[in-house]
């Protein structure tokens, strides 16, 4: 029996703690150093709130598994595995322009089962479950209604790695520029599509994404009513890097746009 309430409460402790870090070292100076390249960031601060994440979730859960962004994987065969962003939207961070989350989800056997995504500097905890709806704070949330392009507000973000991917992107930026009423590229997956889940954005896609940027989020779409998935198909699948996910009345357009301009 899958015990949901103390599944969610724990995610969320685990997502208060590292939000504390964050805003423990957000605005000073910070130790910043580099990835694959120079524009693939990480700092003390995703280290540290990765660490007590992990730390949470084990004093509960000591058999669960993980996938974390700065730790990778742990007991990934187990049945409950944790997919985890310390910091999601690192480069804002590095910069102290404040769009940036904690990205908490859960799989079960697999499956999406719940998802915690947590901006420490607005005090906005979007969280959901399997079944159980999507939330801001106490808030029921649920995606918007708007049913044309020309209408929306879209969101992208640019990947870290540019080699062919950065020019495939700015085709469909371009494109999109054109049909949606307004296009931003705030820096965070997670929390851009927590702005759907809650009808603050009605569409999102970005390329080269990874399972911890997106599966908290996901879930928390799903049960706000919206929908995920990959480019040139109608599943969704958190290993593959790129994402689709609206309100659900803009899939279909949008799917078709980026299906148009695939390369
Ligand atoms: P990050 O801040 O955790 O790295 C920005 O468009 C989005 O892309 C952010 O959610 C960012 O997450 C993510 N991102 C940046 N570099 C990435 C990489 N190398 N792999 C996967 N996602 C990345
Ligand atoms: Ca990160």
């Amino acid at each position: 029996m899958i015990d949901t309430e103390k599944l969610l409460s724990v995610a969320k402790e685990a997502a208060l703690e590292a939000g504390e870090i964050q805003l423990a070292y957000f605005g000073k100076k910070k130790e910043i150093s580099h990835k694959f390249n120079q524009f693939d960031l990480v700092t003390n601060a995703d280290k540290l709130a990765e660490e007590k994440i992990l730390s949470v979730i084990k004093g509960h859960f000591p058999e669960h598994g993980f996938l974390g962004e700065e730790s990778g994987s742990y007991k990934s065969e187990a049945d409950y595995v944790w997919v985890i962003d310390p910091i999601d939207g690192t480069t804002n961070y590095a910069h102290n322009f404040p769009h940036f989350a904690v990205s908490i989800g859960l799989l079960y056997q697999g499956r999406i089962y719940l998802g915690v995504v947590f901006d420490a500097f607005k005090n906005e905890m979007f969280w959901a479950a399997e079944g159980a709806g999507a939330y801001m704070n106490a808030d029921n949330i649920s995606v918007s209604n708007i049913d044309s392009l020309n209408k929306s507000l879209l969101a992208t973000g640019f990947p870290v790695n540019r080699d062919g991917i950065l020019e495939e992107n700015i085709r469909y930026f371009t494109k999109f520029l054109y049909e949606a009423q307004a296009v931003r590229r705030p820096g965070s997956a997670s929390l851009d599509m927590c702005y759907v889940a809650c009808g603050r954005l009605d569409g999102f896609w970005e390329l080269n994404l990874a399972p911890w940027d997106i599966t908290a989020a996901a879930c928390i779409i799903r049960e706000a009513g919206g929908e995920v998935s990959n480019f040139g198909t109608d599943n969704f699948d958190i290993y593959v890097k790129n994402i689709i996910a609206t309100n659900g009345l803009l899939q279909g357009k949008m799917t078709e746009i980026i299906e148009s301009l695939m390369p």
